[in-house]
């Protein structure tokens, strides 16, 4: 049967599994949308800005581990779509971002709206194809789909010529490259048991490696059979379960100093799926030249970009996990059960929320503490970069089938977008999105696909009137001379309820309760804009001003 280039692209999408697009529809892919039109399996979810749809794509990916897909038109579409590459590249999710192109042949004449994307996207992603050839299709995508998802995941751009996409080919058998686990070495998955047998001081890094590859139950066990504790890398949180006796607590912005110090001092690191970003090595100072460092990745690229490890493993984090598993002993390891509590301990002091009785403003940890222990456990949090994720970072545990989505790159406007992908992949659980005023109006444009859609997820708006996180940079580095960091608002309950949705604002904790329960009453998209003091910087300001 003769296809044209739009239902062969379609038909390579439904192969692949895929369920959702998010993308801004444009002139340059009309053949793909009306291929889309055709079928049930596929939905288009038309969201009001490419970057919104990027970060949809990209939230979606992390909340089902699978491959995202997101669409744009040719240069600007493509070009607002590219935040979201950056994360997923930054966050190793595995996305394919399908863009139109100009026509072949007005190729190189800066004809209308054209870009090359193998140069733009050159740093951005790891793999830029044009398909200019209809009969390609189907090789090429399904190629796409197998580069974003193997090895360490990430980003895929396909660029889709528009003329290209009106040829006929043949239906093609072609079938998705599925790939089994990448196993280590036998010999030194036992030499490894042996050395961490023999470790004092050992300590292992959760990084996102151990969520993708859904390692947390057998990191668990293994933490538990060797009494070794625990910790997750950057906005990794639930590689681990935040109330098991042997988590220590997280790294990145906020790590506390005895952590840092607890593991700069071990004789033994075990690295899982971590790539050792700035955020987790607190620019590069986490790891001592003298510890034993094992450090166990898919790609062999992560090994040795940050530290030499001296027993480098190339292995599926979980793939790891379970050939350990079958060789340690439990009976045969140094005694670390002392060591493992009062490390635990200081964790648990450190983020233990002290109910608070503030009446002036609403509390970033009062709203968390009411999450935390009236939601269910499954709860989605996702945020922005912003000084409001120090309390979570500090003070939410993430538990069982909890989740959190956050932006390891620091992209100010993914909380809103990548809550409404997770909540469209996992429709029964509860989904909060925390952002910053100055975030949240970055792609506040996305409630209404989220009203339009009807995905029912809250919003949180933590409004300080202020780019904060910058203010407190300007104040350590150039005291009293903020610039550039006041903001004014809108009315972010009336805006919500403008759009179509529910909207409220909660100004001091008591209201917290009530607030959250009306938004998950109101079963449509919610925002609950939050009036927190200004003057209080991020949770450790808080602490400090506490003792
Ligand atoms: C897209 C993007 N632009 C700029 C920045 C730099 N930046 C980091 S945090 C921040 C301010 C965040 O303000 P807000 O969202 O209101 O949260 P707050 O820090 O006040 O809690 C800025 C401008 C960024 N990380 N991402």
């Amino acid at each position: 049967m003769k296809q044209h280039g739009g239902q062969s692209i379609v038909d390579v999408l439904q192969k692949e599994g895929v369920k959702k697009i998010f993308g801004v529809p444009g002139e340059s892919y009309l053949n793909v949308l009306d291929a889309i039109y055709e079928q049930e399996q596929i939905e288009f979810i038309s969201t009001r800005q490419e970057g919104g749809a990027s970060f949809m794509a990209e939230g979606y990916a992390k909340a089902t581990g699978d491959v995202g897909v997101c669409m744009a038109t040719r240069g600007p579409g493509a070009t607002n779509l590219s935040i979201g590459i950056h994360t997923a590249q930054q966050d190793s999710t595995p996305l394919v971002a399908l863009i139109g192109q100009v026509e072949r042949p007005f190729k190189y004449r800066e004809a209308f709206q054209e870009v090359n994307y193998l140069s733009f996207f050159d740093d951005l992603c790891k793999w830029v194809v044009e398909i200019d050839d209809v009969k390609r299709i189907p090789e090429l995508l399904h190629r796409a789909f197998h580069i974003a998802r193997s090895g360490r995941p990430g980003p895929v751009v396909v660029s889709l010529p528009e003329d290209m996409q009106d040829d006929f080919i043949e239906e093609v058998l072609y079938e998705p490259i599925k790939l089994g686990a990448v196993l280590p070495d036998e010999n030194l998955v036992k030499d490894i048991s042996q050395q961490l047998s023999e470790a004092k001081k050992p300590v292992i890094i959760a990084g996102g490696g151990v969520i993708l590859s859904n390692g947390t139950d057998n990191l668990v066990e293994l933490s538990e059979k060797l009494d070794i504790p625990v910790v997750t890398a950057f906005r990794r949180f639930h590689a681990f379960p935040n109330d098991h006796p042997n988590y220590i607590g997280t790294l990145g912005i906020g790590a506390r100093e005895s952590l840092l110090e607890y593991i700069y001092n071990s004789d033994l690191v075990l690295a899982l799926g971590t790539k050792f970003s700035q955020m987790t090595t607190a620019d590069y100072t986490l790891l001592n030249k003298e510890s034993k460092l094992i450090h166990v990745d898919i790609s062999p690229d992560v090994i040795g970009r940050v530290y030499n490890s001296s027993t480098p493993v190339v292995a599926d984090a979980n793939a790891f996990l379970e050939s350990l598993l079958s060789v340690v002993n439990a009976e045969e390891q140094a005694d670390r059960a002392e060591l493992v509590k009062s490390v635990n301990k200081d964790y648990v002091e450190f983020s233990t929320i002290n109910e608070s009785e503030q009446a002036e403003f609403a509390e970033m940890k009062s709203i968390l503490n009411y999450i935390q222990k009236e939601l269910p456990t499954d709860t989605i949090i996702t945020s922005d970069a912003g000084n409001f994720f120090s309390w979570i970072s500090r003070y939410y545990r993430f538990i069982e089938e909890g989740m959190y989505l956050g932006p390891t790159s620091g992209a100010m406007g993914y909380g809103m977008p990548s809550a409404i992908g997770a909540k469209l992949a996992h429709p029964d659980r509860h989904v909060f999105s925390f952002s910053g005023d100055g975030g949240y109006m970055m792609t506040l444009q996305e409630f209404e696909t989220a009203v339009r859609y009807n995905v029912p997820i809250i919003a949180v708006v933590v409004n300080n009137n202020l780019y904060g996180t910058i203010h407190a940079h300007q104040e350590r580095k150039f005291p009293n001379r903020s610039i550039a960091i006041d903001l004014t608002n809108p009315d972010f309950t009336e805006l919500a309820k403008n759009f179509g949705g529910h909207g409220e604002k909660v100004t001091n904790n008591d209201d917290i309760a009530g607030a959250i329960q009306r938004a998950i009453e109101a079963k449509g998209p919610a925002l609950i804009e939050v009036i927190t003091n200004p003057e209080i910087l991020s949770a450790s300001h808080e602490a400090s001003l506490e003792k």
